[in-house]
């Protein structure tokens, strides 16, 4: 879809893929794209992430602009809006890391086993294959709730979708957004994993064959609930 893509840019049409360009805390969703999360490095052609699921880009994806950091208390909603419609079928995750103490969170890159899963869409019962059969089908809002027991600090927040359509040649987009979360608990968030590192070439939750039948589990670790 690649090409096509490109194609459609040229045309003055940049609406071949998405991004995910908007922070979402609490009922407040930013109106300017890259404001609380982390331009991406193909902010003009909505591209995934290029070099797969191992490559150094499928952390945050980003191009080293600033960006600011927004504030949810925990127990509260927090996500991500795309640029519009998802329209590849496969599941959306969201995955969030604590900045170390005395860490800048503007400055952190969110290196090593540090980020813990707060959201795993459910795959449908059928028809993998279809976009509509999808929770996250050509839907461009996506939250989850930060669980009460998440210790207060800056963290960043990490959206994932995974295209499955195109089987052995995932499409993966990510986005990192900047959130303080105040009023938190004690809680130990885990399992932690890097990336890379949590995914490999042949994961079968990004190799998935949607169109051959069988039960879809999305990769990486389980959810922390708190
Ligand atoms: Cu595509």
């Amino acid at each position: 879809m690649r090409v096509v893509n490109i194609a459609l840019f040229l045309a003055g049409v940049a609406q071949a893929h998405y991004h995910f360009p908007y922070l979402i805390t609490g009922s407040t969703k930013d109106t300017v794209q890259w404001k609380h999360v982390r331009q991406v490095k193909n902010p003009d052609s909505n591209d995934f992430v290029n070099g797969g699921p191992t490559s150094q880009d499928i952390r945050c994806y980003e191009n080293g602009k600033k960006a600011e950091t927004g504030t949810v208390a925990a127990g509260g909603t927090l996500g991500i809006g795309a640029s519009q419609g998802v329209f590849h079928p496969g599941p959306i995750q969201f995955y969030m890391a604590k900045a170390p103490e005395g860490t800048s969170i503007a400055n952190w890159d969110g290196a090593g086993s540090v980020w813990f899963k707060t959201y795993s869409e459910k795959p449908p019962a059928s028809k993998l294959g279809e976009t509509s059969s999808w929770a996250s089908g050509n839907k461009q809002d996506f939250t989850f709730t930060v669980p009460k027991n998440t210790p207060s600090g800056d963290y960043l927040v990490r959206i994932e979708h995974i295209a499955l359509h195109n089987t052995g040649k995932p499409q993966i987009y990510v986005a990192c957004g900047q959130v303080t979360v105040t009023n938190g608990g004690n809680g130990t968030p885990g399992p932690l994993v890097a990336f890379p590192g949590a995914y490999s070439a042949n994961d079968p939750g990004v190799v998935f064959n949607l169109y051959g039948g069988g039960q879809y589990k999305a990769p990486g670790p389980s959810v922390w609930s708190g």
